[in-house]
């Protein structure tokens, strides 16, 4: 093989089939039961198929999976810290039987690869997450991802590749094993420290990294992860932009970067040992663990799941038969006096130290303000800007809620005249009765068709929050558990203000201007808001507006002083 470190367990299981044996199986495949992998068992394929997971040729079977599970080693004894699973729901599993073919699909239908099926059982999942994680907490994101996401029913068997997972997105950075190796090969570096990351790099990691290589006399390879990572990081699109920035901040010729389409379980210590094994399979010799390697943040109570240093220290007891070099370091602070970053059990108390959290870092970028010279790059904070632009700039989603005729449309219509007159934003109005002409023209007003249609109503404000837009809502959405799902969708891509129409019942009746409360009590109009349907009052509404004392004018004229105050507005 001609590579200069032998993959894990001495062979690189590359799981593809030749080109015309494959071009069969396509056909073939054709009359297979047929599952479509979920994003994260396409990671998993992805990664079966290319070796990067050598020693294993499949999905576990029942028997490595216990003793992974428990022992952190395959049933041969190997060193195998993470179990990789296919799970299937439990109806799909009932048509399956041991011997079947199955075709394993992405989510277009493509084939990725058939598999035998050897086994079909049913796991215990909270052994697993107690075993593998230290945990049951759902906290934990390996461990809610199992208890939620994952079906009850494992199935197994030897993995014939057809097609690898297809990726439109910066295709010449990612590579296979043997096209890494392939690399190292062809510019003869035979000492490659691995530096394992899921954030984007600011000068703290650039010295982690310098040092590491320099310290082994070794290449360095930068192999971020783009698979999946933790809930709320950065994409990676934008990641992969500040890698590529700051591969510049390396003496020529001595870096380079690859992306590992790997799903992380954030499983700590284990997870190191699983990090370093693949890398060991790319062909490198060493593999950098820093603070809290693939921490899933903390418990409930504030404390984390495992110790600051717990990776190394697992690591350490392996380390011998790991065979591939663990570099450890500590967390690196900034020391004002020298002007340079030194690792923290390094620090006297006499010397001036800075830090910057990832939440604080964060909070800087959100609100705009300055990030130090010293912390990161300014071509890194450009690009990370553009992600995290400042709250006027951030798009939010202004969602009126209360009874029919209680007043929403009118404040919601001033208010949308009152940021046009402003014209710094581009705002979008889908009032309730709009809404319904329109989007949902099909549905009534049972509790699905009220709950679909706020769903949908969120679904459009998400997609313009997200881009940077400003959504005005005003339907009568008059249950809180949908109106916070609505609000968790919008959240994830901007802000969400609740404005809480509070007319009261017998105000919006006395007004009624479309007649309609009249035909509800005359029993012409059934399940009305109000009088045979329920409205839940909002629990915790950014704003209420009493329009009993407040006309539509000076209510709007309330909620744009409001979003000025918020920063919404410049
Ligand atoms: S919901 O519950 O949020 O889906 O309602 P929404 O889409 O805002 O639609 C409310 C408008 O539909 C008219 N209408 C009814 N409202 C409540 N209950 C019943 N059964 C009903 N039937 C028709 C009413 O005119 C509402 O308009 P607004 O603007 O709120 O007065």
């Amino acid at each position: 093989m001609g590579a200069f470190k032998e993959p894990h367990g001495g062979v690189l299981k590359e799981l593809y089939l030749g080109e015309s044996v494959a071009e069969e199986e396509k056909l073939i495949a054709g009359n297979y039961p047929s599952w479509d992998l979920t994003p994260r068992q396409l990671c998993d394929i992805e990664l079966l198929l290319n070796g990067s997971f050598s020693p294993l040729s499949g999905f576990l079977g029942s028997k490595d999976y216990q003793s992974v599970v428990e022992k952190m080693r395959l049933s041969s004894g190997m060193l195998w810290p993470m179990p990789i699973n296919l799970d299937v729901t439990s109806k799909f599993a009932d048509s399956l039987e041991q011997g079947n073919m199955l075709a394993l699909r992405d989510q277009e239908g493509v084939l990725v690869a058939t598999m035998e099926i050897e086994e079909i059982w049913k796991p215990d999942k909270i052994a697993e997450a107690e075993q593998v994680y230290g945990t049951s907490m759902e906290a934990h994101p390996a461990v809610h991802y199992l208890l939620h996401q994952t079906g009850d029913v494992y199935i197994s068997g030897e993995l014939r590749g057809v097609e690898p997972p297809t990726h439109y997105d910066f295709k010449l950075l990612r590579d296979s094993p043997s096209e890494l190796r392939g690399r190292f090969r062809k510019l003869g570096w035979r000492k490659v420290v691995a530096f394992q990351t899921r954030n984007p790099m600011h000068r703290a990691h650039q010295e982690i990294t310098y040092r590491a290589a320099t310290m082994h006399e070794a290449n360095l390879l930068v192999h971020p992860v783009v698979g999946m990572t933790k809930p709320g990081d950065v994409d990676h699109y934008t990641r992969v932009r500040c890698y590529e920035k700051i591969l510049e901040r390396y003496p020529e010729q001595t870096t380079t970067l690859s992306l590992l389409n790997l799903a992380m379980r954030m499983g700590g210590p284990r997870e190191a040992i699983w990090h370093a094994i693949i890398r060991k399979n790319y062909g490198c010799t060493h593999f950098i663990v820093g603070r809290d390697h693939a921490g899933p943040g903390n418990k409930p109570d504030g404390t984390p799941f495992y110790e600051p240093y717990e990776a190394q220290e697992l690591y350490e007891k392996f380390h011998d038969e790991m065979d591939i070099t663990m570099v450890p370091f500590q967390q690196m602070v900034y020391v004002e006096d020298r002007a340079q970053y030194i690792p923290v059990n390094e620090t006297t108390n006499e010397m001036k130290v800075a830090n910057i959290s990832g939440t604080e870092f964060r909070r800087r970028l959100r609100e705009g303000l300055d990030i130090p010279e010293w912390f990161s790059y300014g071509e890194i904070i450009q690009e990370l800007r553009k992600i995290y632009p400042p709250k006027h700039q951030q798009g939010f989603t202004v969602f009126f809620t209360g009874l029919s005729g209680s007043g929403k449309s009118t404040i919601a219509n001033a208010l949308l005249v009152k940021m046009l007159e402003n014209g710094n934003r581009r705002v979008t109005i889908l009032d309730g009765d709009v809404v319904r002409k329109n989007l949902s023209s099909e549905l009534g007003f049972s509790k699905e068709h009220r709950d679909l249609n706020i769903k949908r109503i969120g679904y459009v404000a998400a997609e313009i929050t997200k881009n940077g837009g400003v959504a005005i809502c005003a339907p009568i959405a008059p249950y809180e558990k949908t109106r916070k799902e609505v609000r968790s969708m919008i959240e994830e891509g901007g802000g969400f203000v609740e404005i809480f129409v509070n007319t009261p019942l017998e105000e919006c009746e006395k007004r009624d201007r479309k007649g309609l409360y009249a035909q509800a009590r005359a029993g012409k109009i059934k399940g009305f808001t109000g009088i045979d349907d329920p409205y839940e009052v909002p629990k915790d509404p950014e704003m209420v507006i009493d329009t009993l004392h407040l006309s539509a004018e000076l209510a709007a004229h309330r909620i744009f002083v409001k979003l000025e105050s918020l920063g919404y507005i410049k």
